[in-house]
């Protein structure tokens, strides 16, 4: 296949409630839209890259430069026979790996369309339907984290994550606890701990949580393999799993017992791919998680929690959980705790171009 033009929109989609976690609130998300035309046909993905360089340190802006400056100068002229071949094109570019997912998604979208093939199918997934968590953000108290928890074990959420920071963990953790003593549950830091911090973390493994999500900076793997000898909970690595080779050390170093596989943070699907097949090959639970994605970059995780490695719910929620008014349909809807796979060829989804226009605050078209 060969792309003859490829176009961004930066879209901000409002979120149905703001987003608190320890790097700060989101009203709205930012989002890098990719498409690629080719064989007649368009594919489309989503940059997982935040508003700014909290998360991880890529940015709409830095995905935005380095796809446009960099990526499509080495895809310029190429015959692409397989998505997989994207990581090897892009390998001059070193880092950056949700603006080479990015891109890698919306081929793989095309790919799908020219064959009439699912993403799922072209993965090798093996479910029709995934198990849905929710991530529920940092509140203003723990009488409104009651109420919120609440509503969503309601709607058949199999699994409740909180954003936890300092200040912000031993307590409301208790109280979710007492009030849903069977809930399966997990935290998650996004970092905001220290390994001076060690005590206090320990206080939360009296709480029978599934797991802790990223407790240290990103870059301390050394750190979660001591944490990890340390506490009862399983250690989950999230921002510190930035490509297939961080998976294996994070793996060896025994920094973590689960991993939260999120395609764009590890550079793709096929660098996904690469984590799965390691993951299932040790026995290690993988789950997938989430980057508020709009529907777009949802159909696609979707389709990657189907593998059979994914065996822990995900944060992979209902549409109107996030947004009022998505960029594709239909909507993800919550079944008896499940969201259903899409079966279409490609995404499986239908972009509403009308509502990209109306969302997005620029683009950009290159030609090929
Ligand atoms: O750490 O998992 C995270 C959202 C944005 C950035 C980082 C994270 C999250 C979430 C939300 O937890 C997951 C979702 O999309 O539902
Ligand atoms: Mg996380």
């Amino acid at each position: 296949m060969r792309l003859e033009q490829v176009g961004l929109y930066l879209v901000e989609m409002p979120l149905v409630a703001p987003f608190v976690t320890s790097f700060g609130e989101e009203r709205v998300r930012r989002a890098l839209l990719v498409w690629v035309r080719g064989e007649g046909l368009t594919g489309w993905g989503e940059c997982v890259a935040g508003s700014g360089p909290w998360f991880s340190p890529e940015t709409v802006g830095t995905a935005r430069h380095v796809i446009a400056d960099f990526a499509l100068p080495l895809l310029q002229g190429k015959d692409i026979a397989h998505p997989q071949e994207l990581p090897g094109l892009l390998r001059p570019i070193r880092g950056h790996p949700m603006a080479k997912a990015a891109l890698e998604a919306a081929v793989w979208d095309l790919w799908g369309k020219m064959h009439n093939q699912s993403l799922a199918q072209l993965l090798g997934s093996v479910r029709d339907r995934v198990p849905a968590g929710v991530s529920v953000g940092i509140q203003k108290d723990i009488s409104t984290l009651l109420n919120v928890v609440g509503s969503f074990v309601d709607q058949g959420y199999q699994r409740v994550k909180l954003k936890t920071k300092p200040g912000w963990d031993v307590e409301p953790v208790r109280a979710v606890r007492e009030k849903f003593p069977e809930l399966p549950l997990s935290v998650d830091a996004n970092a905001a701990y220290t390994p001076a911090n060690l005590a206090h973390l320990k206080e939360l493994d009296k709480f029978r949580l599934l797991m802790i999500e990223q407790p240290f900076h990103y870059d301390d793997l050394w750190g979660h393999a001591r944490l990890a000898r340390e506490l009862q909970t399983p250690v989950c690595l999230d921002e510190s799993i930035f490509s297939p080779q961080r998976a294996w050390e994070a793996l060896e170093l025994g920094a973590c017992r689960i991993i939260n596989v999120k395609q764009g943070r590890v550079g793709g699907l096929s660098a996904a791919l690469e984590i799965h097949k390691l993951a299932v090959e040790r026995g290690v639970p993988l789950w997938c998680g989430g980057m508020l994605e709009t529907g777009l970059g949802r159909a696609l995780n979707v389709a990657l929690a189907a593998l059979p490695g994914f065996v822990l719910p995900h944060d992979i929620s209902a549409t109107d959980r996030y947004y009022r008014e998505d960029v594709a349909h239909p909507p993800f809807k919550l079944e008896d705790g499940h969201i259903r796979v899409p079966q279409g060829p490609g995404l499986g989804v239908e972009v509403d171009l009308e509502r990209v226009v109306r969302f997005s605050v620029a683009c950009w078209t290159y030609r090929m």
